[in-house]
C-alpha cells in the first residue's frame, strides 16, 4: 500500500473555511431536515454559492479541479454538521463518475458544465429489487433501435430521485451475466418515472425512491463506455465513490463525537461534571482513536485514487475505508447517544440523528458484507 498521506497546509486553511460555512449556514437546518424529511434547497444552495458543488470537476467543464482528498475533506465537514446535506454534496459525482470517466467528450461538455454550476444533479441508477448486492442480476433492459436504445425496467433505492434531472442507468443490453450490461446517461424528462419515494430510519434529507423506465430513449451518444462494459463502469465507480461515503461515515462520527464532549463538560451530576468519569473517558479515547484510524483509511483510499491507483490496490483500499469508518460511525454515535443518557434519546439533541444517519453508510454503496468480499477476494483471490 502507498505511503500514508498528511494534509497540506492549504488543506488544512481549506478544510477550516469549510468547517465554518457548515457551522453558520448548514448546521443551523439540519434538526428541521430531519423533522421534516424533505429536500433541504436552502442547504443546496448554500453549496452552490460557495462553489462546492463543482469542486471535484476539471477545469475544462468549469469545476475547480480538486482532488478526491479534497472531496472527502468537504464531505467530512458537511456531514459532521448535517449528513443529508453531504449526501447532496455526494450525489452528483456519483451518477457523474460514469460520464467523466466513460463518456463522451459531446457528454461531457452537455451536462458537466450543468452540474458543476448546481442547475442539475445527478443519480445512479444501478440496483434493482432483487439485483442489489448481486448487480450482475439486473433485468432492466435496453434494446436498440437504429441510434436509439429502447430502456425498459425499474431501479430502486435511487438517491436523490426526484431532485436529480439526470439518470446514469445500467440496463442489460445481452444475457451475459456480467458482460452483457451497458451504461447509460439519460435526462429525467425522457421518462424516468417516480414510483415511490421511501419512508426511511435516517438520512431523511435525502430522497430514496423508485423510478421505472417504460420504453425510455436514449440515444447511442449517451451510452456511457462500450456495449457490454456497463459492469465494469460500475465497479470503477464505486471504487472511486466508496472512499467518499467513508469520509462521510468519519464526519458523522466526529459531529457526534464533538457534540457529546462538549455536553460531558457542562453535564454535572453527583457535584461534578460527566466528563470527569473514567468510564466515559475511555469510550471518549476510544472513540476519537477510532475515528483518526477511519480518516487516516479514508483519505489513503482517496490518495490512491488521485494517483490513478498505479498498483491496482484501489478497490480494496476503498472497501476498507468504507466499511472501518461506517461501523466506526455506528459504534460512536450508539456511544454518544450513552454519553447523553436520557437526553441523547430525544430529538432535542443531535446525535439521535447522527446514530441513525450513521446506520445508513453501513448500507448503501454496497452493504459492508459486500466490502469484506472485496477485500476479501483481493487477499486470497
Ligand atoms: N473494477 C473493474 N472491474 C471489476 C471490479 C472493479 N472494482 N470488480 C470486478 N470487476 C470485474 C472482474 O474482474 C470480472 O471481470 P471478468 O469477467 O473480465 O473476469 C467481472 O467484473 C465480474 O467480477 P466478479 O465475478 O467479482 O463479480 P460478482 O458478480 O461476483 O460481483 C461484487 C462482485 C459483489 C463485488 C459486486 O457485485 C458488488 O460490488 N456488489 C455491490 C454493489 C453495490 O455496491 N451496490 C450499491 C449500489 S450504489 S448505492
Amino acid at each position: 500500500m502507498s505511503q500514508p498521506i498528511t494534509l497540506t497546509d492549504e488543506q488544512r486553511d481549506f478544510r477550516a473555511v469549510v468547517r465554518q460555512f457548515a457551522a453558520d449556514k448548514i448546521a443551523p437546518l439540519a434538526a428541521e431536515t430531519d423533522r421534516t424529511g424533505e429536500y433541504c434547497w436552502p442547504a443546496f444552495r448554500a453549496l452552490q454559492s460557495m462553489e462546492l458543488t463543482g469542486l471535484s470537476y476539471p477545469v475544462e467543464y468549469g469545476g475547480s479541479g480538486a482532488s478526491l482528498v479534497d472531496q472527502a475533506i468537504v464531505t467530512e465537514e458537511l456531514a459532521a454538521a448535517c449528513a443529508s446535506t453531504s449526501l447532496m454534496f455526494l450525489i452528483s459525482k456519483l451518477g457523474m463518475l460514469p460520464v467523466l470517466n466513460f463518456g463522451s467528450e459531446e457528454i461531457k461538455q452537455r451536462y458537466l458544465p450543468r452540474i458543476v454550476s448546481g442547475e442539475s444533479q445527478a443519480s445512479y441508477g444501478l440496483s434493482e429489487a432483487d439485483a442489489g448486492s448481486d448487480v450482475a442480476s439486473m433485468t432492466t433492459r435496453a434494446e436498440r433501435d437504429g441510434d436509439d436504445w429502447i430502456i425498459n425496467g425499474s431501479k430502486v433505492w435511487i438517491t436523490n430521485a426526484g431532485i436529480s434531472d439526470l439518470y446514469t442507468i445500467f440496463a442489460r443490453t445481452s444475457a451475459d451475466r456480467h458482460a452483457g450490461i451497458t451504461a447509460f446517461i439519460a435526462e429525467a424528462d425522457w421518462g424516468v418515472h417516480i414510483d415511490k419515494l421511501e419512508t426511511k430510519l435516517g438520512m431523511k434529507g435525502s430522497p430514496t425512491g423508485v423510478i421505472r423506465f417504460e420504453d425510455l430513449r436514449v440515444p447511442d451518444s449517451h451510452r456511457l463506455g462500450e456495449v457490454g462494459e456497463g459492469f465494469k463502469v460500475a465497479m470503477h465507480t464505486l471504487d472511486r465513490s466508496r472512499p467518499t461515503i467513508g469520509a462521510q461515515a468519519v464526519g458523522i462520527a466526529q459531529g457526534a463525537l464533538d457534540f457529546a464532549i462538549g455536553y460531558m463538560q457542562e453535564r454535572t451530576t453527583f457535584g461534578r461534571p460527566i466528563a470527569t468519569n473514567q468510564g466515559l473517558q475511555w469510550m471518549a479515547a476510544d472513540a476519537a482513536m477510532k475515528i483518526e484510524a477511519a480518516r487516516n483509511l479514508v483519505y489513503k483510499a482517496c490518495a490512491l485514487a488521485d494517483e490513478g491507483d498505479p498498483r491496482d490496490e484501489l478497490s480494496m483500499a476503498g472497501a476498507m475505508a468504507k466499511a472501518f469508518a461506517s461501523d466506526v460511525a455506528m459504534e460512536v454515535t450508539t456511544d454518544c447517544v450513552q454519553f447523553l443518557g436520557g437526553y441523547g434519546y430525544t430529538n432535542e439533541f443531535p446525535v439521535e440523528r447522527m446514530m441513525r444517519d450513521a446506520k445508513l453508510t453501513q448500507i448503501y454503496e454496497g452493504t459492508n458484507q459486500i466490502q469484506r468480499m472485496v477485500i476479501a477476494k483481493h487477499l486470497l483471490g
